[in-house]
């Protein structure tokens, strides 16, 4: 008997995607939703099936991502923001916090959210993964999120045999 094989792959053909994204450091952030969004129609999710949602900072994203979430509406939500050491004394409360989040609202509601909140020590590091020399993690983001939609739909579900 062979063994059954789940790799995720990049179809964008039915899913609806949520998009969160922080306002600070919006000129990182920006870049980030656009780079999610070029991967997703670039992999067919069209604008119509793609929604966007701006909170304040990283730290309000696994509150929105939850209640995206429990719509039941989407089949991925992303998680985009900019944490830089920097600008603050709380940086590793704001981005530790903010990976929690993401994860527990991932875990509490089966609903894959993608982590992508960088986490640099200055601005041009951060610049630099968001359409700079490191590539848009935004555009990752939207590949992950594409992935994990497309595995959660095909694995078997609870209580299969
Ligand atoms: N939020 C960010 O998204 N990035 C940061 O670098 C940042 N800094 O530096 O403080 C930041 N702080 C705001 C935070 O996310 C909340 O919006 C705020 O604490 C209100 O809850």
């Amino acid at each position: 008997m062979s063994v059954r094989t789940y790799v995720g792959i990049h179809d964008g053909a039915r899913v609806r995607i949520a998009v969160v994204a922080a306002r600070f450091n919006e000129a990182v952030t920006s870049k980030l939703v656009e780079g999610a969004l070029a991967a997703l129609e670039r992999h067919g999710v069209p604008p119509e099936r793609t929604d966007v949602a701006w909170v304040p900072g990283a730290f309000e994203i696994p509150l929105v991502a939850k209640r995206l979430a429990l719509t039941g509406r989407y089949d991925a939500v992303i998680g985009l923001g900019a944490v830089i050491r920097g600008d603050t004394a709380h940086f590793d409360l704001v981005a530790g916090e903010a990976a929690r989040g993401i994860m527990d609202v991932s875990l509490a509601t089966g609903v894959p959210v993608i982590f992508e909140i960088l986490a640099t020590d200055d601005l041009a590091q951060a610049e630099a993964r968001a359409g700079g020399a490191h590539g848009n993690k935004g555009w990752e983001a939207a590949e992950s999120a594409l992935e994990m939609a497309w595995l959660l739909d095909q694995l078997p579900q609870e209580g299969a045999p």
